[in-house]
């Protein structure tokens, strides 16, 4: 069988590091684009690697050929500049987009957040959790960037018919303990995260769609039904980690409140 190509853009930050490994499969060539250096291949790794922007739209449109899926994870993934953020994460989602409709690239699959709903309530979730597809209420302009390039991914899929799949992200780290308390609720473990990666790369032409990503825990408070229709089964659950965090302090106030929480609070336009 002929081998499978994955673009990954941003494949040196922190999900793309994670991600790496884990998406690694026989018969697969994992594509890998960033502005930072990246690891070469080792242990017989089938890699790519490339280095240049999001923002460049040839080196976009040469990353895209011969590709049959993107999983772009590329920008800035906190709260930076309007100009910045505007630049790289918008109109680099769309150089993305617009360099993979030219290719032929059939599914793109794009990292959304939960920043694109960070000021709706905690308390708006069902027993079922937060809908995955909740209009936006951001909390930063990250946020705003990440409503407007599940719009855009919209657009391409009702356009030119490519299947596009947006995850809102909760928090995929290593290990819940570096986001405090948060973390229990909005966790997506890195297994997780392959495993949420790998439906979305194989579903059978799933159209448009809007998921959360997030592991089973036990205080989630987004949906999983969307994600586990196309077929995603989360293992883990970040309670297992709950005793390690019982000694710091909940949030409180607006942070305890909002999906968001501390964005809803941080400066606009401010790196954090
Ligand atoms: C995000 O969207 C960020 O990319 C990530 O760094 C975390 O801060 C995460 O949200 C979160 O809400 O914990």
């Amino acid at each position: 069988m002929a081998d499978q190509r994955v673009l990954i853009t941003g494949s040196a930050g922190i999900v793309g590091t994670l991600m790496r490994p884990r998406l690694r499969r026989s018969g697969r060539v994992l594509r890998l684009l960033d502005l930072a250096a990246q690891p070469e291949a080792s242990g017989g790794e089938d890699v790519e690697l490339i280095t240049a922007s999001v923002t460049d739209p040839e080196a976009m449109a040469k990353a895209c050929a011969g590709v049959d899926a993107v999983i772009h994870l590329g920008g800035h993934s906190r709260e930076s500049s309007w100009e910045a953020t505007l630049d790289v994460n918008i109109n680099g989602t769309h150089t993305v987009l617009e360099a993979a409709r030219a290719a032929g690239v059939p599914r793109v699959i794009l990292a959304s957040s939960n920043h694109s709903v960070g000021f709706r309530r905690n308390d708006e979730a069902g027993a079922d959790g937060l809908p995955a597809d909740s209009t936006p209420r951001p909390d930063t302009y990250y946020g705003v960037s990440k409503a407007a390039i599940e719009a855009l991914g919209s657009l391409y899929h009702s356009r030119f018919g490519m299947d596009v799949i947006v995850i809102r992200i909760g928090s995929c780290f290593e290990s819940p303990l570096v986001l405090g308390p948060r973390g229990l609720t909005t966790w997506l473990s890195p297994d997780d995260g392959a495993r949420l990666f790998e439906a979305c790369l194989s579903y059978p032409s799933p159209g448009y769609r809007l998921i959360w990503g997030v592991s089973d825990n036990t205080r989630r408070i987004y949906s999983l039904a969307e994600a586990e229709e196309l077929g995603y089964k989360s293992l883990d659950n970040a309670e297992t980690y709950a005793d390690q965090l019982a000694d710091l302090p909940a949030p409180t106030g607006v942070a305890a409140e909002y999906v968001g929480g501390p964005f809803c609070t941080a400066p606009l336009g401010a790196h954090n």
